[in-house]
């Protein structure tokens, strides 16, 4: 057995910093037979303005012929709407190991008409592909036309729901519309193609998961018209469609493309429930053309989407109403090894985790089955924190980028370890060993696994999984296995540095090929080592950070080995600069690091006050964070640690928000009355909808007038109501909507849409009669007039593409019992949409139309108020306050809005932010109480205007009550946020 713990870091350190001791045997370590693709881990993207080839075969894409696992990441810049804090997502992406960056860009969220588009501010899709060029990410661009996406109409804009043809088809009048909107975000994306160099944009999709005419002329004339344009438009990377699971639909061949030149891939999704086994889609799955293995054996495995969390509904029925960290908690960190290294096992090359960063539904832009907040259980949570579900995307994700025989994985001879499913693949160039094992049990596996020479103890939580290689190179050496997971390997200067990585508290074997016995120092922790046969043996039980440093044994570069828990492993952030590999240890995040000369500039973010230590290119004596100069002293590991620690972050100081409140109730349209002279009158007779226009009405429904988003007001003018029985009033909404009625200014009543339940919860669209009495008093000759506030929520999605986007929204039918009066009808909603915050920002409320939602609202002349509040009124009433932050401008904080109330009370409240309307608490239902206030809208230094717009139905007391801020998290570091 050899030395232990320090024993031997004198000499060591001496090794490490002066280089003298190389070669302190005689032979070379043996590289075994294979022929190893070695050399640095290339250089992430950037807008080089260079020319690039992005080519594949079966294995995985090839970028200028060399091999690339796409590891991405979701996130929809729509749902972070503030330009500044799309790089700090971006930013953590990369530092946790993503490769790429996934994002669906709606077409609604950019278009408010037809023939307008915007693109601008918070819709800057330029700015988004420029930022992620600048944070070395590739971009997968998704733009629809259909995304689905739980978004308003699955993405499509509102103004598509009153226009002729069915969407998601080859019909002509849908696809000129199309072509309008990929002709606008083309134009764009055109300029940031990584073909050219002139940004990153690596592939491109042209429908998602379009499974309803794969087999007519109507979708693949449709498929064929989308490839086409979209190659028209100078697109050249390679396009691809999203497969609602691997049916094995629009394979190449499929559709007529016109020529292959770009490419056409294969790709298909997968959400599998966490209780189940994780599918094999390709090596290890069943053969057969439609969906097997030899779906599209030409191309390699594509995931565009695989679950990384799932979305919660209204009433949060499916996560037993504890929301998104339950969410969270069903697709944990073991959840993603087992499934990710499942797919990886199965050949899968490109692989996007849907969602990373899942963010907000503000405004108008949920479904109708979501709630506002989408934080989705992802990996970055909603307030941009990053989540213990970053440990295995950042191992896995720097193991992919620094150890490259995992882009091109065969199956190889099976191989069985008791208790566990194992998958053994090989590279066919250098041989190397791959083995995933998954405990798919209840209970720990402790077993052996047989590897080439060995047998391995392994072992394996329950429900986890872990991926082990034997024969692979970490540098110039060959690690002939290990037991604990490789991370990554880089030369920083005078050494190499391999990382490899397990759970706490794992006892590690990791044995190194060796001809001759080299020198092992351990330099801190725990380790045992032994030399014998050509293999250096390292035993560790994993506890923080081992370091092991191994000189000579012929080579003349030592190497560091780092044996990292999960905890540690990701405050270890490698990075790649011109001068060459660094390698950062100890703060919450790294940003941004750059060498000059003899300095190294490094920004990031610590919470706590951390030690940092960064390894680099040779000669590095200057350490900068975040702007500041670092003292330092060289390592024996050789490193340089700053010989103080960096501070944490800050405190952060959020005011009650006390008040003043100021107060005003408004639905003047419910006056008999209101002077509605100026609203449209309800004239049309036929409409695209696909709802039916029943039989003696006018068409009412809200879009047929250009009302698309938010409430909406009616007013019917009859002369008569004598002899009337109660009336009914048929609407539809989405999830969660709502009608109220009056009649001459008396309330009738208010009807709400079922809280769904777990079967009806996918229901986009929702129809129902409200039934109001008509008090006996108003029985009689008018004047008279019903007014109706329809909430009516959003449009469905057109997931099995049926137009189902196109049913109508808001009244639909209005008939008397007993009594046949003539009404005639005029709507109003939203006005000219915000030319800032865009066409889901608002809905038709009063006082939105009026602008008491705005920061510059005069509200001085509304009475005062206090919360909390205890109303009980059928209607709506406003209420602002303002406030003032001063958070230190070094510290990011992350802050949300809490409102809370007792449960029984029936209200709903629009919550808006400096005028932003950041989404929608029902105080019955939730299941949210906290909504994030994304830095920039909120300006964490000033004055803040909040504005609640509450609708209270009158059967209860109702509040706002409890409103408070809260800080979801702080770090020093941060982005600079320009306000929005
Ligand atoms: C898949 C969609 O492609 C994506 O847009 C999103 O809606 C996601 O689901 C769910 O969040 S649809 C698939 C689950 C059938």
């Amino acid at each position: 057995m050899g030395l232990s713990r320090r024993t031997f870091s004198a000499l060591a350190g001496t090794t490490a910093l002066g280089l003298a001791l190389g070669g302190s045997g005689a032979a070379s370590c043996a590289y075994a037979t294979h022929t190893a693709p070695t050399g640095p881990a290339p250089a992430p993207p950037r807008a080089d303005g260079e020319q690039h080839t992005i080519g594949y075969d079966r294995h995985s894409l090839l970028v200028d012929g060399r091999r690339l696992v796409v590891w991405s990441g979701e996130l929809h810049p729509c749902r972070l709407p503030s330009p500044s804090l799309w790089r700090d997502v971006l930013q953590k992406m990369r530092a946790h190991g993503y490769n790429t960056v996934s994002i669906y860009v709606p077409w609604n969220y950019h278009s408010p008409a037809p023939g307008h588009y915007d693109f601008t501010g918070v819709r800057d899709l330029d700015l988004f592909l420029r930022m992620a060029a600048e944070t070395g990410l590739y971009v997968v661009l998704r733009p629809g036309p259909y995304c689905n996406a739980e978004l308003d109409g699955g993405g499509f804009p509102g103004w598509l729901t009153t226009t002729a043809g069915t969407a998601r088809t080859s019909d002509a009048t849908y696809l000129s519309y199309v072509d309008e909107w990929l002709t606008e975000v083309n134009r764009i994306v055109a300029r940031h193609l990584y073909t050219d160099g002139g940004g990153t944009v690596l592939l491109y999709q042209i429908e998602n998961e379009y499974d309803s005419f794969v087999d007519v002329p109507a979708g693949r004339d449709y498929m064929s018209h989308l490839y086409k344009k979209v190659r028209a438009d100078g697109i050249d990377v390679p396009l691809f469609h999203n497969d609602k699971s691997r049916n094995g639909y629009w394979i190449p061949g499929s559709f007529d493309t016109g020529g292959e030149k770009g490419g056409w891939l294969y790709g298909f999704d997968g959400y599998p429930s966490p209780s189940l086994t994780p599918p094999d889609w390709g090596h290890f799955g069943i053969g057969g053309l439609k969906g097997g293995t030899t779906a599209s054996p030409q191309t390699p495995g594509l995931v565009p989407e695989f679950g990384g969390g799932w979305f919660d509904p209204w009433g949060g029925v499916w996560f037993g109403r504890k929301g998104y960290e339950e969410s969270r908690r069903q697709r944990d960190a073991a959840y993603e090894r087992r499934f990710y290294l499942t797919n990886l096992a199965n050949g899968i090359t490109l692989h996007s985790v849907y969602m990373t960063f899942g963010g907000t539904s503000w405004g108008w832009l949920p479904a109708p089955v979501v709630y506002t907040s989408y934080d989705y259980g992802a990996a970055i949570d909603e307030g941009r924190l990053p989540t213990s579900k970053l440990i295995p995307m950042h191992q896995i994700g720097h193991l992919l980028h620094h150890v490259p025989d995992f882009a091109k994985l065969d199956r190889a001879a099976d191989v069985t370890a008791e208790g566990l499913k194992v998958y053994h693949l090989t590279n066919p160039d250098t041989h190397a060993d791959v083995y995933v094992l998954r405990n798919d049990g209840k209970e720990q596996v402790d077993t052996t696994l047989a590897v080439p020479g060995a047998r391995l103890p392994v072992s394996v939580p329950a429900q986890d999984a872990r991926l082990l290689a034997a024969g692979i190179r970490l540098g110039r050496r060959t690690v002939r296995h290990s037991n604990a997971q490789p991370m990554l390997a880089l030369t920083a200067g005078q050494q190499e540095i391999a990382v490899l990585t397990g759970r706490a508290g794992e006892a590690t074997v990791t044995v190194l090929e060796c001809a001759s016995r080299p020198a092992v120092g351990v330099l801190d922790g725990e380790a045992e080592h032994s030399y014998a046969d050509g293999l250096l043996r390292i035993a560790a039980e994993l506890d923080g950070l081992t370091r092991v440093l191994v000189t000579g044994g012929g080579i003349s570069t030592p190497l560091l080995l780092l044996l990292a828990d999960d905890e540690t492993s990701v405050r270890l952030w490698p990075r790649e600069t011109p001068s060459g590999p660094v390698l950062v240890y100890g703060p919450a995040l790294l940003r941004t690091a750059a060498v000059e000369g003899t300095a190294v500039r490094l920004t990031g973010d610590t919470v706590r006050a951390t030690e940092l230590e960064v390894w680099g290119p040779r000669g590095l004596r200057e350490v900068s964070w975040n702007g500041g100069e670092l003292r330092t002293r060289g390592t024996s590991s050789g490193s340089l640690r700053g010989a103080q620690s960096l501070p944490g972050a800050k405190s952060v100081a959020l005011p009650a928000l006390r008040g003043p409140w100021r107060r005003r109730t408004e639905n003047p349209e419910s006056a008999p009355g209101f002077d509605d002279t100026s609203w449209t009158a309800a004239e049309k007779t036929t409409s695209h909808s696909t709802s039916p226009v029943p039989a003696g009405q006018p068409v009412l429904f809200a879009d047929d007038y250009g009302f698309h988003y938010g409430d909406v007001w009616y007013r019917g003018h009859f002369t008569d109501a004598t002899g009337t029985g109660p009336v009914s009033l048929a609407y539809r909404t989405g999830t969660q909507g709502l009608l109220m009625a009056w009649l001459d200014g008396v309330p009738l009543g208010t009807h709400r849409m079922p809280v769904p339940d777990n079967k009806s919860v996918r229901q986009g669209s929702w129809a129902a009669a409200a039934s109001f009495d008509v008090p006996e008093k108003l029985r009689k000759a008018g004047p008279h007039v019903l007014s109706v506030l329809v909430r009516r929520m959003q449009h469905d999605q057109d997931g099995k593409a049926q137009d189902t986007h196109k049913v109508a929204r808001g009244l639909t039918a209005v008939t008397f019992d007993g009594a046949s009066p003539k009404v005639s009808w005029r709507l109003q909603g939203e006005v000219a949409p915000d030319p800032v915050r865009g066409p889901q920002n608002n809905g038709g409320l009063y006082g939105e139309r009026h602008g008491w939602h705005l920061p510059s609202y005069a509200d001085g002349g509304w009475e005062q108020a206090e919360l909390p509040r205890a109303e009980r009124r059928q209607g709506v009433t406003w209420y602002r306050t303002a406030f003032r932050l001063a958070v230190d401008p070094g510290t990011d904080a992350s802050i949300a809005l809490v409102l809370d109330d007792d449960p029984a009370r029936a209200y709903r409240v629009q919550i808006f932010l400096n005028g932003w309307n950041m989404g929608q608490y029902i105080n019955d239902v939730g299941p949210q109480h906290t909504f994030v206030l994304p830095n920039g809208i909120l300006r964490t230094r000033g004055s803040n205007t909040l504005a609640l717009a509450v609708l209270s139905d009158g059967t209860t007391p109702s509040g706002p009550s409890d409103v408070r801020l809260t800080l979801l998290g702080a770090a020093a570091g941060g982005v600079p946020v320009t306000t929005v």
